[in-house]
């Protein structure tokens, strides 16, 4: 773990200790080694985020992030919670062949393998910013489909407001869930006009190249104007729904993690700042943007909308 993330791990140090405390009480055994190891303090990181001199003050190009930095240091929950250790524990995960299902309030549900899908709807290549609640970004070169193609396709019916994402189920191959801390499948959510928006992909590749394992294979959704845990990876399946669903992130501790997780700067995680980030690469930091840079495109979707409240 680089130094400058130690204190911002995405799993909150006051479920950590009560959920160890519980582990205790019941005498449980199995909790997650990953989740021991992974080092959560107490202490805000406010150093250079706080010193104007360290962040970058004059607006800087965006450089693609290194294919070799954006496939070593991944947020994957069910591998692992340990960024340098997911490229390796998810080497020999299967990904093909691979099934999408599509359920709910849609006139065509079913499955459908993942190379169909891909010979249906040909990849672009859409290149965005990623920045992660954690406070680091990158700029990744994707290979994908706007998922608004997937749903005209499926029929989606007037009663549909939302759109319900479910990763995998297999504790067998991955390890990571079989830790009981954590609600698997990793889910989340949409409303139905986010996951319309163009800049919403469905994405299976990456640099040209097929997408691998630990980025999501065969198929994430990446939704560039939130913060990096609302792109879920490695979809199986995707539900219209009428009622907002509940999401991985906000079940384990929603004061943190709203339904939104639009990227904003001028609201606080309540555990540091949102105001600046690192540019994985960078040694100064850069300035956070209100939708990460994307307002012009997707803050009409929010208009009238309180940002505080609907965090
Ligand atoms: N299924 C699943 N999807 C996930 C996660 C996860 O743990 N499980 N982590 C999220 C987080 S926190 C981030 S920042 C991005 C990281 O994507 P990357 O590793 O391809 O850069 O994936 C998101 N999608
Ligand atoms: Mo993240």
């Amino acid at each position: 773990m680089k130094p400058d993330d130690l204190h911002k791990e995405i799993t909150p140090e006051k479920l950590y200790f009560s959920r160890r405390k519980f582990l205790a009480l019941v005498g449980t055994v199995g909790l997650s080694a990953a989740l021991v190891a992974c080092g959560i303090t107490t202490t805000p990181d406010t150093g250079t985020a706080s010193t104007g001199s360290l962040v970058t003050d004059t607006p800087v190009p965006d450089i693609l992030t290194p294919l070799d930095t954006i496939t070593h240091y991944n947020n994957f929950y069910e591998f692992s919670t340990d960024k340098g250790s997911v490229a390796d524990l998810a080497v020999n995960y299967k990904t093909e062949p691979w099934t999408l299902e599509i359920a709910g309030l849609v006139e065509h549900p079913g499955k459908i393998s993942v190379s169909d899908l891909m010979k249906t709807y040909p990849a672009e290549e859409r290149i965005y910013r990623l920045r992660c609640v954690e406070g680091w970004s990158m700029v990744i070169p994707w290979n994908g489909f706007a998922l608004h193609k997937l749903l005209s396709d499926v029929g989606v019916k007037d009663s549909a407001k939302y759109v319900k994402f479910t990763g995998p189920d297999d504790p067998a191959n991955l390890p990571g869930q079989n830790s009981a801390f954590y609600t698997w499948p990793y889910t989340e959510g949409l409303r139905l006009d986010e996951a319309n928006h163009d800049l919403t992909i469905l994405a299976t590749g990456l640099y040209g190249k097929i997408l691998p394992p630990q980025d999501g294979a065969p198929i994430r959704l990446v939704v560039p104007w939130k913060y990096g845990f609302k792109s879920i990876k490695s979809i199986v399946k995707i539900e219209l729904v009428a009622d907002q669903p509940p999401t991985f992130w906000n079940l384990l501790a929603p004061d943190e993690y709203g339904f939104y997780s639009n990227v904003n700067p001028n609201v606080p995680h309540p555990r540091w700042s949102q105001a600046t980030e690192r540019r994985i690469g960078e040694l100064k930091r850069r300035q956070t943007y209100i939708f990460n840079g994307y307002g012009e495109q997707v803050a009409y979707l929010y208009d009238g909308m309180d940002l505080v409240k609907n965090y």
